[in-house]
């Protein structure tokens, strides 16, 4: 164990850039959201300025209505497509001043990240003097989502990206993208030259991508335009799990703070219609788990995936229905010869287990979903999920994202040497 330890905490520290981590060498060479955030609570662990640093750093590329965008370009490189030229941030007017950075955003983590950072330190004055410094930029964020965001007033936030979600290419979105009338657009991608091809998303679906970012730009990513036009407009239970959970951290932590009454209130106003709505909307009881729904057609994506369990993580089902959808996280991922857990259905025709998000197993993923099970009390499953997860690095190395067949005997895939891979199992190795 220790081994894996010392091999994660030196990946953490290669990947540190002056002020932030990159996901990976070559694949991913800037600052993204939702990595920073995992990043921050493995570096918690051992260097927790560089854990504050990680945190500041993102929120110094906020934008002035509260928007953190998905990449921080720091630096100058054209070994990632789509770059700073193609995504023209300051098209806005509230764009970062200071950074270029991405226009669209990535599932809202640092609410929680701060907490678990906390819970992590060892010097909680301090610790909390800096959450102090920072909490306000998070609550601002939160204000975004909940007033740019959510078009019926239901709690629930939308993406307008598939890039957004964090789960890129997944099987989701294959209705919604197929049916758009992409033009075949021109570009060089950079992630194939890095990467075997079959494990990345294909031109065509690149084209869809850009598509949807074309029409943001030539909105100059104004929300409502984006709200009226975009071909996809939809509710997803990890990026709304991920927000939840967050208001819940936020919370707990004002309340700690002290003198933030009105703040406090509001989160406590959007918390409790972000659950109701949780549960009366993306509910489906027929599959027995949460889905997403398409907010542009108004109908629901009947699949189930690694998503589809995450609002355990937030606290939003009842005991009852958490038994159910962790009955149907066994029934489904669960079997004796997969790893846990698969990243799409593997029981559906759809499941590719070597492609990206279609079926592979990633470490943040699995790191929400142990910490769901352990919270509900489902003692021997969340073991499982952690023992998974140790055994596929211990086995694979620190990948991107691994091969749930247990048969396979080299199941690493994407990028190597992946940041939140070594910060989450770290964080994972640590707790009891
Ligand atoms: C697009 C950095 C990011 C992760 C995403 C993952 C992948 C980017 C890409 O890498 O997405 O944002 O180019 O494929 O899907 O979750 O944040 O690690």
């Amino acid at each position: 164990m220790n081994e894996l330890k010392n091999k994660a905490i030196e990946i953490l520290n290669a990947n540190w850039r002056d002020g932030f981590s990159i996901p990976c060498e070559k694949l991913y060479p800037f600052q993204w959201n939702w990595d920073s955030g995992f990043i921050a609570i493995g570096f918690a662990h051992f260097d927790m300025p560089k854990a504050e640093e990680e945190i500041s750093t993102l929120l110094d590329a906020q934008w002035g209505n509260g928007f953190i965008p998905h990449i921080v370009f720091h630096t100058e490189t054209d070994t990632y497509f789509p770059g700073p030229d193609y995504f023209c941030s300051e098209l806005h007017t509230d764009a970062s001043k200071k950074y270029k950075t991405s226009g669209i955003t990535q599932p809202p983590v640092l609410g929680f990240v701060l907490a678990e950072i906390l819970r992590i330190s060892t010097d909680k004055k301090a610790t909390l003097k800096f959450i102090e410094g920072v909490i306000d930029k998070v609550y601002d964020n939160h204000n975004y989502f909940y007033t740019k965001r959510d078009p019926q007033n239901e709690g629930l936030v939308y993406i307008y990206h598939n890039w957004e979600s964090g789960t890129d290419n997944s099987p989701m979105w294959d209705d919604i993208i197929h049916n758009m009338d992409s033009p075949d657009y021109e570009f060089e991608r950079r992630d194939t030259t890095h990467v075997d091809a079959s494990q990345r998303p294909s031109k065509r679906e690149y084209d869809h991508y850009l598509h949807i970012l074309e029409i943001a730009k030539e909105h100059n990513y104004s929300d409502e335009k984006i709200a009226e036009l975009s071909p996809f407009l939809v509710q997803d239970p990890l990026f709304n799990s991920m927000l939840t959970k967050s208001n819940e951290s936020l919370i707990e932590l004002y309340t700690l703070i002290g003198g933030n009454a009105n703040k406090i209130k509001q989160l406590e106003t959007w918390q409790e219609k972000a659950i109701k709505s949780f549960n009366n909307k993306l509910f489906d009881e027929e599959l027995g788990a949460y889905i997403h729904y398409d907010l542009r057609n108004e109908r629901k994506i009947k699949h189930i995936s690694s998503s589809s369990f995450t609002p355990l993580f937030a606290n939003i089902p009842s005991k009852e229905r958490a038994e159910k959808l962790v009955q149907t996280l066994m029934s489904r991922f669960g079997n004796e010869n997969q790893y846990l857990c698969a990243s799409f259905d593997p029981e559906s025709e759809l499941y590719k287990p070597k492609k990206y998000w279609r079926g592979p197993v990633w470490i943040n993923l699995n790191w929400i979903l142990y910490n769901g099970l352990v919270q509900y009390g489902f003692k021997d499953i969340s073991k499982r999920v952690k023992d998974d997860t140790v055994e596929l690095i211990a086995k694979n190395g620190f990948y991107e994202y691994f091969d749930a067949r247990k048969e396979v005997s080299k199941g690493g895939y994407g990028g190597i040497n992946f940041s939140w891979t070594a910060s989450l199992l770290l964080d994972l190795l640590n707790k009891k």
